[in-house]
């Protein structure tokens, strides 16, 4: 599978289960689970099909291992926009994780610090390799450090996804590192 096709089924898997599922027909469980195969009917029914070999290269291949498969069911791993409950449990962040984002965010962030805006959760990085990835999808790149130690012990929840993304509701300036 070639990567453009990997990029074109993994974009139309991330709209479906993670943004607007009714678009094609789709019902997302509470835990953001659809079962495959009405997934690939539905797409099939709206003019894309795909194969189950590709979906599972997407899985296994996807850059971000973005969705995970539990028996005949998939979901995305992270990154809704629809209400799910994903049902991860509190983690312990490691003592500073990093955010992603670009210079012209940057009065905004350091008035009210980091919020989720579209998602549920803010997302961070455990790594600055990653996080300069996820700023650089908007321009130069200019990456956060983020005090999460301090955030842990002040009372501020965090967990992680199945693929490594760290979610907190949150994170107010006075934790954030400014450049
Ligand atoms: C910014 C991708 C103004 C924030 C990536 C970001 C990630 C503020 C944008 C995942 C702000 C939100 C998430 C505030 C935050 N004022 N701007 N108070 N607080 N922002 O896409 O973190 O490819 O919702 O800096 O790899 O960029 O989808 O979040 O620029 O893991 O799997 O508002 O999306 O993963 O943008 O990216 P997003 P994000 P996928």
């Amino acid at each position: 599978m070639d990567e453009r096709r990997t990029v074109k089924v993994s974009k139309y898997l991330s709209k479906h289960l993670r943004h607007q599922p009714e678009r094609i027909g789709l019902t997302l469980d509470q835990g953001g689970w659809v079962e495959i195969d009405t997934l690939m009917a539905a797409a099939r029914a709206h003019g894309f099909r795909f194969t189950r070999e590709e979906l599972d290269h997407v899985v296994a291949h996807n850059d971000k291992k973005r969705f995970a498969v539990d028996g005949t069911r998939i979901r995305a791993s992270q990154g809704h926009s629809v209400e799910v409950d994903l049902g991860l449990s509190a983690a312990t962040p490691p003592p500073y994780l990093y955010h992603g984002t670009v210079a012209r965010f940057l009065d905004a962030i350091r008035a009210e610090g980091l919020r989720p805006m579209n998602r549920h959760d803010v997302h961070l990085s455990a790594d600055r390799e990653t996080a300069t990835r996820v700023g650089a999808r908007r321009g130069r790149p200019v990456v956060l450090p983020v005090d999460a130690g301090a955030m842990h012990r002040d009372g501020h929840g965090f967990r992680v996804s199945a693929n490594g993304v760290w979610l907190t509701e949150a994170v107010p300036p006075r934790y954030l590192r400014f450049p």
